[in-house]
């Protein structure tokens, strides 16, 4: 009795390949010596994704024909390279997700995927597949398929995989099916059978190896010299937050309670840089903020918006609705955030004293940003927008431009002259 299965009996219809696979395989694996948890199988939809529940190793069961690309993601992160992953996938599937399996065999991932060619896609019905041979009757093409099928081996053979394969699915396929699995880097099994309900009815009388015969793909080995993807196992990348610098807060701010704030100018006038800056003078300042950037996919030309929310306390969600000061410094962001303008009932708009201010609950203070430059207006604006609520001082947004580097590619001289006077 095999530990690989659970049971002898396996759920697929009389004289299905898939039954001759599934025990195969175990006793290719038992022959490995490999214990059931050595094994990561991944399964796809199908018939031949219903041998999960027979097993006894792991087992992920994945979309239709996004297997293979579970089954990477697996041997990207696996670190103990002693593990075998398989990935049991249909002619339906490997050409659904047939993507995957050409990304699996480029990279050359540890990992072997056995192709269940019963040349339709049995679980629904018998429909054609990519892979059904030409003349081969199924319940979508009832007087034989007019098209060839892709030559897989072919595709994952180009593509680089160490190893392909195309066998019939008859008597014993353990060795062929060991092989595979032996091998070090990328390798597919393509595994040809007929399937008792659908392909024998359809194609009454004809033999597996006349179809094979005439398919002209024709069972034989392909191999890639070459190592498995190097990056493989173990060299997980680490945590992207480990290489950000610790922002420390050691200035104080006044603000009590959460505060929304639109700041919209044009593209390639450093709106998104000025509320960076801004963030991190907040951060310091010992309060929480979230900054969320909108532009045209076009991203040089138009509107650039920067959507800030300044808290004392935790932020769980960081859309703004009516905001609570909006800063605009040029003709593009107003037209912008003009409705969200338009609808607040207090706060405060900085406007550039180039616009008409539309008509606005909030208290309108119009400046003359650009008077300064366009690429510094906005940065000029936050200044103002520091300096008259006092939320965040002046000395900390200072503070971040020069520990940022940022001196002398910023007007500071000027932008102190202008609010200090
Ligand atoms: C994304 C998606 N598309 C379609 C289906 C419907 N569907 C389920 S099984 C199947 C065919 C499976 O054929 P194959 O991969 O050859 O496996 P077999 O059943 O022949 O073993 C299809 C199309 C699905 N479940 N998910
Ligand atoms: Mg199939």
């Amino acid at each position: 009795m095999s530990n690989i299965l659970k049971t002898p009996v396996l759920p697929y219809c009389k004289g299905c390949g898939h039954d001759l696979i599934a025990k195969n395989t175990a006793r290719a694996l038992e022959d490995m010596g490999l214990k059931p948890l050595d094994v990561i199988v991944v399964t796809d939809i199908g018939c031949h994704g219903i041998i999960d529940g027979c097993l006894n190793t792991h087992t992920v069961h994945g979309l239709h024909g996004r297997s293979v690309a579970l089954g990477a993601g697996i041997a990207f992160g696996l670190e103990n390279p002693e593990k075998k992953i398989i990935v049991f996938i249909g002619d339906g599937g490997s050409t659904i997700g047939l993507q995957h399996i050409l990304e699996a065999a480029r990279l050359n991932l540890d990992m072997t995927v056995v192709v269940h060619n019963n040349m339709l896609y049995g679980m629904t019905g018998g429909q054609t597949s990519g892979l059904t041979p030409c003349g081969f009757r199924t319940s979508t093409s009832v007087s034989g398929n007019p098209w060839s099928g892709y030559d897989l081996c072919a595709l994952a053979h180009t593509s680089g995989a160490a190893y392909a394969s195309r066998i019939a699915g008859i008597g014993d396929i353990s060795s062929s099916l060991g092989e595979a699995f032996a091998v070090k880097g990328f390798s597919l099994i393509e595994v040809i059978e007929i399937c008792p309900g659908y392909g024998v009815k359809f194609n009454p009388g004809r033999k597996l190896s006349e179809i094979i015969e005439s398919s002209g793909k024709l069972p034989g080995k392909w191999e890639n010299r070459r190592e498995q993807f190097g990056g493989v196992h173990g060299s997980k990348s680490g945590s992207l937050f480990e290489d950000l610098d610790i922002i420390n807060s050691e200035f104080k701010s006044s603000l009590e309670k959460p505060l929304s704030l639109i700041i919209s100018g044009s593209a390639g006038e450093g709106v998104q840089l000025a509320a960076a800056l801004l963030s991190a003078a907040v951060v310091r300042s010992g309060l929480h903020v979230t900054q969320k950037g909108s532009y045209p996919v076009t991203v040089g030309v138009g509107f650039s918006t920067a959507e800030l929310i300044i808290s004392p306390f935790q932020i769980g969600y960081h859309g703004i609705d009516i905001p609570d000061v909006v800063v605009v410094t040029s003709g593009d962001g107003l037209a912008h955030c003009r409705s969200r303008i338009e609808k607040m009932a207090g706060g405060i708009l900085f406007i550039d004293s180039s616009l008409q201010a539309p008509g606005t609950g909030a208290d309108v203070r119009s400046y003359d940003f650009r008077s300064i430059g366009a690429r510094a207006a906005c940065l000029y604006a936050l200044f103002r927008f520091a300096d008259s609520t006092g939320y965040i001082s002046k000395e900390t947004l200072y503070r971040v431009i020069s520990d940022g580097g940022l001196a002398d590619k910023i007007p500071v001289k000027r932008i102190s002259e202008l609010i200090d006077g």
